[in-house]
């Protein structure tokens, strides 16, 4: 097979991105007809009934008693970690995360102290945790990285013993479970995204789940500057709710998700089928802890695949596939966190060597759409030296 990078025409003709929003014809037409019963209602935002329909529809779904919806999942972040009501001082978080995990902290007066992780699961533990725990420590936030999640009832049993508090980042999670226990169902409360790029999706929105009454109540008020039911405000709350035009896209997905996940599951064993077994080249588990959305598709191209991640991240590109390489360089490297200089060997070795795959598809269908790009992978390894060889002679401001 000729490269692009070599001069041949590119496996695709579209860029095939890695986080292309899923959006079937079928969920198109129910997003019309509930957006148009919002509009001809005329209640279009602040806890109108698509929003709580959909709340309460998320909450069975996950066999949690609340999923309190927002304008997206930073901001669910931020209100969680505010009602939390934490004194300033430090907040362990794996390096490994998107770069709003850390950022919340901040907001709020608490130091991101990143930890190292799990090299298969991609997650912190007990140990790696235990290791950054310092009299400052009030949070652990461990993120559930594609969906494969951390140990949370281990690290539940740290956080008791601490005296520090607890929430999970579940972003990439919905339709997730640990041995039939959800995000926030097992008692830590967790937040989830409904980024357009999301297996579920309300274009932008997230959510925290959460068994406990209280909290939610606090995040309801919390999320709606404080308001109570007579409308006080009874405290400093902000602004991070979501539009009834996000809960229609919400409501409108639902119906969709069981034929969604059978075709990420297909790209998934398509994948598997073309990829176990090539050396040099590592399949991120996402079995390894419970059941999966499959969203994600991570490889490492690691010692033995004869050329470096990032030349074949650029041949790839080359080829109109637009991996991307969540979540490099790691919070810990990013010009903002790399003042207070942090070494994790683990996090940086799955983070050097990443390669996310796409797992949607644009004019083509899904599995074949895999197979091409897998077969895209398997030239550019048999290539491996000469493509490593072209990359080296780019100039890296060209790339
Ligand atoms: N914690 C974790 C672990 C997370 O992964 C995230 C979000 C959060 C917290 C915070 O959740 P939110 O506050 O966002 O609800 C994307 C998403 O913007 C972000 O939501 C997500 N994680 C992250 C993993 O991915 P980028 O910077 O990669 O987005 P972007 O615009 O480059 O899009 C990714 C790919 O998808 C591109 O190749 C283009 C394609 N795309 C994207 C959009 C939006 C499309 O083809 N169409 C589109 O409409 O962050």
């Amino acid at each position: 097979m000729e490269l692009a990078v070599f001069s041949g025409k590119p496996g695709f003709d579209t860029p095939q991105h890695v986080g292309g929003p899923i959006v079937e014809p079928e969920t198109r037409r129910r997003f019309h007809q509930l957006s148009d019963e919002a509009f001809y209602r005329n209640y279009l935002t602040n806890d109108g009934p698509l929003s709580r329909r959909l709340e309460e529809e998320v909450a069975v779904r996950h066999g949690v008693r609340h999923a309190i919806f927002m304008a997206n999942a930073t901001l669910a972040e931020l209100v969680l970690l505010k009602a939390l009501d934490l004194p300033p001082g430090e907040a362990v978080i794996a390096a490994d995360t998107f770069i709003s995990t850390p950022h919340m902290c901040e907001w709020l007066g608490l130091k991101p102290v990143f930890c190292d992780i799990d090299p298969a699961t991609l997650a912190m533990t007990p140990e790696t945790c235990a290791a950054k725990l310092t009299d400052k420590t009030r949070l652990i936030i461990p993120t559930h990285v594609f969906g494969v999640v951390a140990d949370l009832p281990a690290l539940a049993k740290l956080a008791n013993e601490q005296g520090v508090k607890l929430v999970a980042d579940a972003a990439q999670c919905f339709d997730w479970d640990r041995g039939g226990v959800a995000p926030g169902a097992s008692g830590v409360p967790e937040y989830v995204s409904f980024h357009a790029t999301k297996f579920f999706s309300t274009i932008e929105g997230g959510a925290v789940f959460t068994q406990d009454d209280d909290l939610a109540e606090n995040l309801r008020m919390m999320r709606n500057f404080g308001f109570d039911r007579t409308a006080q405000s009874q405290f400093a709350g902000t602004n991070a709710k979501a539009s009834e035009i996000n809960a229609a896209f919400g409501l409108a997905s639902l119906p969709a998700l069981p034929a969604r996940l059978e075709r990420l599951t297909a790209i998934r064993q398509t994948y598997l089928r073309q990829l176990s077994g090539v050396p040099g080249l590592r399949i991120h588990d996402m079995d390894a802890t419970g059941r999966n959305n499959y969203r994600y598709f991570a490889v490492f191209i690691e010692e033995g695949f004869g050329a470096e991640r990032d030349a074949v991240y650029e041949a790839m590109r080359r080829e109109n596939v637009l991996a991307r390489l969540y979540f490099a360089p790691g919070c810990h490297r990013t010009p903002h966190y790399q003042q207070t200089p942090t070494s994790l060997p683990a996090v940086e070795r799955a983070l050097d060597t990443i390669l996310c795959l796409p797992t949607s598809f644009v004019d083509v269908e899904p599995e074949d759409g895999a197979c091409r790009v897998a077969e895209l992978l398997l030239a550019i390894r048999e290539q491996a030296p000469t493509v490593q060889a072209w990359y080296q002679q780019q100039p890296k401001n060209k790339l």
